[in-house]
Protein backbone atom coordinates (compact mmCIF):
# COMPACT_ATOMS: atom_id res chain seq x y z
CA UNK A 1 0.00 0.00 0.00
CA UNK A 2 1.12 3.57 -0.63
CA UNK A 3 -0.24 6.85 -0.26
CA UNK A 4 0.68 10.06 -2.01
CA UNK A 5 1.77 12.85 -0.09
CA UNK A 6 2.60 15.31 -2.65
CA UNK A 7 3.88 15.34 -5.94
CA UNK A 8 7.06 13.46 -5.71
CA UNK A 9 6.09 12.55 -2.43
CA UNK A 10 4.85 8.71 -1.49
CA UNK A 11 4.37 7.50 1.91
CA UNK A 12 4.57 3.86 2.34
CA UNK A 13 2.92 2.78 5.88
CA UNK A 14 4.98 -0.21 7.61
CA UNK A 15 7.10 -0.68 4.42
CA UNK A 16 9.98 -1.82 6.90
CA UNK A 17 8.15 -3.05 9.54
CA UNK A 18 9.08 -6.71 9.09
CA UNK A 19 12.65 -5.72 8.65
CA UNK A 20 12.61 -3.44 12.05
CA UNK A 21 14.41 -4.79 14.85
CA UNK A 22 17.04 -5.96 11.75
CA UNK A 23 17.87 -2.71 10.77
CA UNK A 24 17.72 -1.38 14.63
CA UNK A 25 20.59 -4.04 14.86
CA UNK A 26 22.52 -2.86 11.67
CA UNK A 27 22.01 1.13 13.11
CA UNK A 28 23.51 -0.05 16.78
CA UNK A 29 26.31 -1.74 14.46
CA UNK A 30 27.60 1.14 12.87
CA UNK A 31 27.36 3.67 15.85
CA UNK A 32 29.73 1.06 17.42
CA UNK A 33 32.07 2.24 14.76
CA UNK A 34 30.88 5.46 14.55
CA UNK A 35 28.94 6.91 17.55
CA UNK A 36 25.80 9.10 17.56
CA UNK A 37 26.99 12.40 18.24
CA UNK A 38 25.52 15.76 18.68
CA UNK A 39 27.20 17.92 15.93
CA UNK A 40 27.88 21.48 15.96
CA UNK A 41 26.20 24.03 13.78
CA UNK A 42 28.00 26.85 11.86
CA UNK A 43 25.62 29.58 14.01
CA UNK A 44 27.13 27.66 17.13
CA UNK A 45 24.60 25.64 18.18
CA UNK A 46 24.41 22.05 18.64
CA UNK A 47 22.07 19.89 16.64
CA UNK A 48 19.30 18.57 18.61
CA UNK A 49 19.09 15.31 16.53
CA UNK A 50 21.82 12.88 16.93
CA UNK A 51 23.85 11.67 14.06
CA UNK A 52 25.97 9.17 12.36
CA UNK A 53 26.06 7.65 8.92
CA UNK A 54 27.55 5.29 6.92
CA UNK A 55 28.68 4.72 2.84
CA UNK A 56 30.94 6.80 0.51
CA UNK A 57 30.46 9.98 2.58
CA UNK A 58 28.18 11.22 5.66
CA UNK A 59 26.54 14.38 5.67
CA UNK A 60 28.60 16.37 8.46
CA UNK A 61 28.15 20.25 9.93
CA UNK A 62 30.30 21.92 12.32
CA UNK A 63 31.20 25.77 12.39
CA UNK A 64 32.74 25.63 9.38
CA UNK A 65 29.32 24.57 7.66
CA UNK A 66 27.27 21.59 5.94
CA UNK A 67 28.63 19.25 3.83
CA UNK A 68 29.37 15.77 3.14
CA UNK A 69 32.63 13.66 4.36
CA UNK A 70 34.06 10.69 3.02
CA UNK A 71 35.80 10.04 6.71
CA UNK A 72 34.33 10.83 10.03
CA UNK A 73 36.09 13.80 11.52
CA UNK A 74 35.79 12.45 14.95
CA UNK A 75 37.96 9.21 14.33
CA UNK A 76 39.49 10.10 10.90
CA UNK A 77 38.68 6.66 9.59
CA UNK A 78 36.31 6.14 6.13
CA UNK A 79 32.84 5.31 7.45
CA UNK A 80 31.37 2.16 8.27
CA UNK A 81 29.96 0.42 4.78
CA UNK A 82 26.75 1.40 3.79
CA UNK A 83 24.96 -2.41 4.42
CA UNK A 84 23.23 -4.11 1.63
CA UNK A 85 19.99 -4.66 3.01
CA UNK A 86 19.53 -1.19 3.32
CA UNK A 87 20.68 0.11 -0.19
CA UNK A 88 18.43 -2.64 -1.45
CA UNK A 89 15.30 -1.85 0.56
CA UNK A 90 15.72 1.98 -0.79
CA UNK A 91 15.88 0.59 -4.00
CA UNK A 92 12.75 -1.45 -3.53
CA UNK A 93 10.84 1.43 -1.41
CA UNK A 94 12.01 4.23 -4.45
CA UNK A 95 10.81 1.80 -6.91
CA UNK A 96 7.68 1.50 -5.31
CA UNK A 97 7.32 4.87 -5.29
CA UNK A 98 7.70 5.22 -9.17
CA UNK A 99 11.73 6.08 -8.65
CA UNK A 100 13.26 3.08 -10.63
CA UNK A 101 17.00 4.57 -11.30
CA UNK A 102 17.76 5.01 -7.32
CA UNK A 103 21.63 4.54 -6.66
CA UNK A 104 21.79 4.91 -2.83
CA UNK A 105 25.29 5.35 -1.92
CA UNK A 106 24.72 6.16 1.72
CA UNK A 107 22.61 6.22 4.68
CA UNK A 108 22.53 9.06 7.50
CA UNK A 109 21.31 7.94 10.46
CA UNK A 110 19.32 10.61 13.07
CA UNK A 111 18.36 9.43 16.54
CA UNK A 112 16.13 11.68 18.36
CA UNK A 113 14.63 11.71 22.13
CA UNK A 114 12.31 13.36 24.18
CA UNK A 115 12.55 17.45 23.09
CA UNK A 116 15.08 16.38 19.83
CA UNK A 117 13.49 18.38 17.01
CA UNK A 118 14.76 19.19 13.48
CA UNK A 119 14.25 22.59 12.40
CA UNK A 120 11.87 23.53 8.87
CA UNK A 121 15.15 22.50 6.52
CA UNK A 122 15.72 21.48 2.80
CA UNK A 123 18.27 18.94 1.79
CA UNK A 124 20.30 20.23 -0.55
CA UNK A 125 24.07 19.16 -0.03
CA UNK A 126 24.41 15.89 -1.98
CA UNK A 127 25.51 17.77 -5.24
CA UNK A 128 22.46 15.74 -6.76
CA UNK A 129 18.41 16.72 -6.93
CA UNK A 130 17.40 14.01 -9.64
CA UNK A 131 17.85 11.40 -7.10
CA UNK A 132 14.94 10.93 -4.51
CA UNK A 133 15.70 10.27 -0.81
CA UNK A 134 14.54 7.31 0.94
CA UNK A 135 13.38 7.80 4.63
CA UNK A 136 12.67 4.88 7.08
CA UNK A 137 10.91 5.63 10.80
CA UNK A 138 11.85 3.23 13.47
CA UNK A 139 11.26 3.68 17.29
CA UNK A 140 8.32 6.08 18.74
CA UNK A 141 6.46 8.39 16.63
CA UNK A 142 7.59 11.78 15.78
CA UNK A 143 5.37 14.75 13.74
CA UNK A 144 7.35 14.94 10.08
CA UNK A 145 6.37 18.68 8.51
CA UNK A 146 6.93 19.21 5.17
CA UNK A 147 5.78 22.56 3.32
CA UNK A 148 7.13 23.79 -0.03
CA UNK A 149 9.39 24.54 -1.67
CA UNK A 150 9.63 28.05 -0.42
CA UNK A 151 10.32 28.44 3.31
CA UNK A 152 6.69 30.47 4.03
CA UNK A 153 5.30 27.98 2.25
CA UNK A 154 2.54 26.00 4.55
CA UNK A 155 3.42 23.36 6.25
CA UNK A 156 1.36 20.22 6.29
CA UNK A 157 1.80 17.67 9.73
CA UNK A 158 1.99 13.58 9.11
CA UNK A 159 2.87 11.20 12.22
CA UNK A 160 5.29 8.91 11.01
CA UNK A 161 5.03 5.50 13.31
CA UNK A 162 7.88 2.67 13.16
CA UNK A 163 8.31 0.59 9.89
CA UNK A 164 7.04 3.65 7.61
CA UNK A 165 8.74 4.44 4.79
CA UNK A 166 8.52 8.16 2.55
CA UNK A 167 10.34 8.56 -0.61
CA UNK A 168 10.92 12.50 -1.56
CA UNK A 169 11.71 12.66 -4.97
CA UNK A 170 10.60 14.99 -8.10
CA UNK A 171 8.93 18.10 -7.12
CA UNK A 172 9.09 17.32 -3.66
CA UNK A 173 13.15 16.66 -3.59
CA UNK A 174 13.80 19.91 -2.19
CA UNK A 175 11.03 20.54 -0.46
CA UNK A 176 11.69 22.06 2.94
CA UNK A 177 10.49 19.71 5.91
CA UNK A 178 11.39 19.33 9.77
CA UNK A 179 10.40 17.07 12.93
CA UNK A 180 8.21 18.16 15.36
CA UNK A 181 9.96 17.85 19.25
CA UNK A 182 8.94 14.29 19.72
CA UNK A 183 7.45 13.79 23.88
CA UNK A 184 7.88 10.68 25.97
CA UNK A 185 6.07 8.41 24.77
CA UNK A 186 7.60 4.96 24.23
CA UNK A 187 8.23 1.61 21.70
CA UNK A 188 8.97 -1.86 22.95
CA UNK A 189 12.23 -2.04 20.81
CA UNK A 190 13.64 1.69 21.52
CA UNK A 191 12.21 3.01 24.20
CA UNK A 192 11.56 7.16 24.31
CA UNK A 193 14.24 7.10 21.12
CA UNK A 194 13.20 7.04 17.69
CA UNK A 195 15.69 6.47 14.76
CA UNK A 196 15.39 8.01 11.02
CA UNK A 197 17.65 6.28 8.05
CA UNK A 198 17.82 8.44 5.12
CA UNK A 199 19.06 6.60 2.01
CA UNK A 200 20.35 9.17 -0.58
CA UNK A 201 23.14 9.65 -3.67
CA UNK A 202 25.40 11.68 -3.01
CA UNK A 203 27.91 13.25 -5.94
CA UNK A 204 29.87 15.77 -4.19
CA UNK A 205 31.57 14.75 -1.03
CA UNK A 206 35.17 16.60 0.70
C1 LIG B 1 13.90 12.65 9.98
N1 LIG B 1 15.29 13.66 8.37
O1 LIG B 1 12.84 12.12 10.30
C2 LIG B 1 13.92 13.52 8.75
C3 LIG B 1 13.08 12.89 7.74
C4 LIG B 1 17.16 14.74 7.32
C5 LIG B 1 15.73 14.72 7.68
O2 LIG B 1 15.02 15.63 7.34
O3 LIG B 1 17.56 15.60 6.53
O4 LIG B 1 17.89 13.86 7.80
S1 LIG B 1 13.77 12.71 6.07
C6 LIG B 1 12.64 13.58 5.16
C7 LIG B 1 12.96 14.26 3.85
C8 LIG B 1 14.13 14.12 3.16
C9 LIG B 1 14.29 14.80 1.94
C10 LIG B 1 13.30 15.61 1.44
C11 LIG B 1 12.15 15.73 2.17
C12 LIG B 1 11.98 15.07 3.36
N2 LIG B 1 11.12 16.53 1.72
O5 LIG B 1 11.20 17.01 0.57
O6 LIG B 1 10.18 16.80 2.49
O7 LIG B 1 14.95 12.52 10.63
FE1 LIG C 1 16.05 16.68 5.73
Amino acid sequence: PSMALDEGAVLLPGFVSKEGAHLLRLIEQVATIAPFRQMETPGGGLMSAAMTGCGAAVWVTDRSGYRYTTHDPRSGQPWPALPPLLRSLGEQAARQAGFADFTPNTALLNRYGPGSRMGLHQDRDEGETSQPVVSFSLGRSAVFQWGGARRTDAVRSIVLHHGDAVVWGGPARLFFHGIKPLGHETHPLTGELRYNITLRYVARAA
